[in-house]
């Protein structure tokens, strides 16, 4: 059967109300603001959204109230939205507020499947005309991914959509994150693809597999990879499929990348670099970089640089030191290759304790290693803060009490 031309976005990743500062969770918001502006503007068919449409499964209400007002003008102009949960969507009772916006009729949630005896997961469309939409959530962890390598739907359609909060084989590079190969998903002419947070397509036979990148970077290294929030267009005509990546250039992004070696004239170096630079109405992502010989991070003022950049006119700042490396010339040490990390570590430990005798060094090696726990990728950070905070006071064996109001919890 042939299709008529139709037209629909695909979004993924909005995170509304995510950024701690106010500027970028405006700006987050607004770039989202202008994804449904162009979608009213091209009076497009439908909208999906691929997970991850909040930032948390219970957002602020001046979040919620702003994020309705957009779905309403998407409803009032009869513009369905078909969406599924991200892993940022997820909430340990099964509810989130995508379920208030779906009562509300201001979209569906096209998650529907079945588990069959023999474990396999079938699949249920939504349609939008002849045009099926399948939907899997994603999950904490990528939890999902065992789950979607069982699934699999009944009937071939004129066109099928599989929209799924995963991260495929293809796109996840070096990271350290669950993913799945595209070939084990069932058939489908278009995956329309959230979670990693990249602007990807790639095309296999007649099938399309798009992740439109988030509505609006993240954090800093998305600020300086992507600049921009995306979403796709896609239009459907007959058996031809195209597809373009729109891109949302809100506020400029100047990512700046300054070499320092000594802590204490730093402060100076970056500003008189930062004074070449036009930074007006920018978002500045300062990142330094180098081995201190003198000084340490401590020694760098960065108050007076952010006032400076304020000065400059700057719409927001961003700064990043963790490229910042100190060299330590106090002692040298001796170690041969078989040592493994731990060993050569309790020997400098050993080697620093006889130069600098105090009774604090006992700590050290618990400090180390509490140090480096990671925060979980899902991990909230005040969750993470806490968990650090906790076992620091541990191991410094001091009374839990001095902080917290609660000593039960
Ligand atoms: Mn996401």
């Amino acid at each position: 059967m042939e299709t008529r031309r139709t037209k629909f976005a695909h979004l993924a990743d909005c995170h509304l109300g995510g950024w701690r500062q106010e500027e970028l969770q405006t700006i987050n918001f607004q770039s989202f603001q202008k994804a449904v502006q162009i979608i009213l503007e091209q009076n497009l068919d439908f909208v999906l959204i691929s997970g991850d449409l909040f930032d948390s499964a219970y957002p602020s209400i001046e979040i919620l109230k702003e994020s309705f007002a957009e779905f309403k003008k998407l409803h009032d102009a009869k513009i369905p939205v078909y969406l599924i949960a991200g892993s940022h969507d997820f909430s340990s009772s099964g509810k989130t507020f995508l379920d208030v916006l779906e009562k509300a009729g201001f979209c569906k949630n096209v998650e529907s499947w079945e588990l069959q005896e023999n474990g396999k997961i079938k699949l249920k469309p939504t349609f939008y005309k002849q045009i099926a939409i399948y939907g899997y959530p994603g999950k904490k962890s990528g939890m999902e991914v065992e789950d979607l390598s069982k699934i699999y739907f009944e009937s071939m359609h004129s066109f099928t959509i599989l929209m799924i909060h995963t991260t495929i084989y293809d796109v996840v590079g070096t990271l350290p994150i669950e993913s799945i190969k595209k070939e084990v998903l069932p058939l489908a002419d278009y995956y329309a693809m959230g979670h990693i947070h990249k602007r990807f397509e790639t095309q296999i036979a007649n099938a399309k597999y798009v992740y439109p990148g988030p509505t609006y970077p993240n954090n800093f290294q998305e600020l300086s990879d992507l600049q921009y929030g995306s979403f796709q267009i896609v239009e459907i005509n007959g058996a031809s499929t195209k597809t373009q990546n729109i891109q949302i250039p809100l506020k400029e992004v100047l990512t700046i990348i300054i070499e320092i070696k000594n802590g204490l004239t730093a402060t100076q170096e970056i500003i008189e670099q930062l004074d070449k630079l036009i930074l007006r109405d920018k978002i500045v992502l300062l990142k330094l970089k180098g081995t201190l010989t003198r000084g340490k991070t401590g020694d760098i003022k960065f108050g007076e640089i952010e006032d400076f950049i304020r000065k400059k006119e700057a719409f927001t700042s961003l700064r990043s030191i963790s490229s910042i490396k100190i060299q330590s010339t106090e002692f040298q040490m001796e170690a041969s290759s078989e040592d493994n990390i731990e060993k050569i570590e309790s020997k400098i430990l050993g080697e620093y304790s006889k130069q600098n005798p105090t009774d604090f060094n006992k700590y050290l090696p618990q400090l180390m290693s509490a140090l480096s726990m990671e925060k979980n990728e899902e991990e909230k950070s005040a969750i993470y803060e806490d968990r650090l905070l906790t076992e620091l006071m541990n191991i410094l064996e001091l009374n839990e009490t001095i902080t917290r109001s609660n000593p039960e919890n």
